[in-house]
């Protein structure tokens, strides 16, 4: 969407702020012996309070509230049972939401408590990237100016990016117009970014395959052998600079 009155950049921020209070609390309370399923119902728990929805359970009838993807796992992960958190996991959280026909989308991939440095890496890697995409992100720019950023960092720590799963355009639904906010450059994108739209950025780094693949479950993603990690905000461009409502 592109906002344009109070009203939106109020109900944009509050279902930013819930969705970013519930993924930072799954993040601090996520420890070894944990299930997936115990993190999630955390999560159900405070859209309830809060008089917010999930997004996966609402908008596409997703098993669970949240998206908790580990190790092999690189997004769209379903919390289970049988799912036990183990020290040295690369976990990923990804908590999308509604409240008065506002959307939010916000991830985040880490590692549990001592982990392999590469797993440390890429999740830095991806915060960086993020970080360089963010900084192209005004009214006026190319939108493929965010994703050129990204997997030029990418590529600076000799790692990659997925190419077969983009950010996107939010606001009214979870996911709009802009459709791809690609994580590199494409070429043939020359849309423009107006003021005022809001999106989804979601740099996807990896250490060497670029595309992802579903699993027999019919949501998890997935690589063959590498590994991922992400970092998501929703953004709203102003000329004044942007506005992440997920913080
Ligand atoms: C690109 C992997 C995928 N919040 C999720 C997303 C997409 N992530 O938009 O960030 C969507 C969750 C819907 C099941
Ligand atoms: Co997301
Ligand atoms: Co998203």
């Amino acid at each position: 969407m592109v906002a344009k009155t109070k009203e939106d950049f109020n109900g944009l921020k509050e279902i930013g702020e819930i969705c970013g209070a519930i993924r930072e609390e799954l993040v601090h309370c996520t420890k070894p012996g944990m299930t997936t399923k115990e993190l999630d119902e955390m999560a159900r728990e405070m859209f309830e309070k809060a008089g917010a929805q999930s997004a996966p359970k609402g908008e596409y009838n997703f098993p669970g509230y949240t998206c908790i993807s580990i190790n092999e796992e690189v997004a769209h992960g379903v919390p289970k049972n049988k799912r036990t958190i183990q020290e040295g996991d690369i976990v990923n959280i990804d908590v999308s939401g509604s409240k008065n026909g506002y959307f939010a989308d916000t991830g985040i991939s880490f590692v549990v408590g001592k982990g392999e440095i590469i797993l440390q890496k890429i999740c830095d890697v991806a915060k960086e990237a993020f970080d360089a995409g963010l900084k192209k992100a005004k009214p006026g720019a190319k939108k493929s100016a965010l994703g050129k950023a990204a997997h030029n960092v990418a590529k600076q720590h000799g790692l990659t990016v997925i190419k077969n799963l983009t950010g996107h355009g939010i606001g009214r639904s979870i996911h709009e117009e802009p459709k791809h906010i690609f994580n590199y450059f494409d070429r043939w994108d020359d849309e423009i970014l107006k003021d005022g739209v809001v999106i989804a950025f979601e740099p996807m780094i990896s250490t060497f395959e670029e595309e992802v693949f579903q699993s027999e479950d019919g949501w998890t993603l997935l690589t063959n052998e590498s590994f991922v990690a992400q970092y998501e905000h929703t953004i709203i461009l102003t000329k004044e600079g942007p506005i992440i409502t997920t913080l």
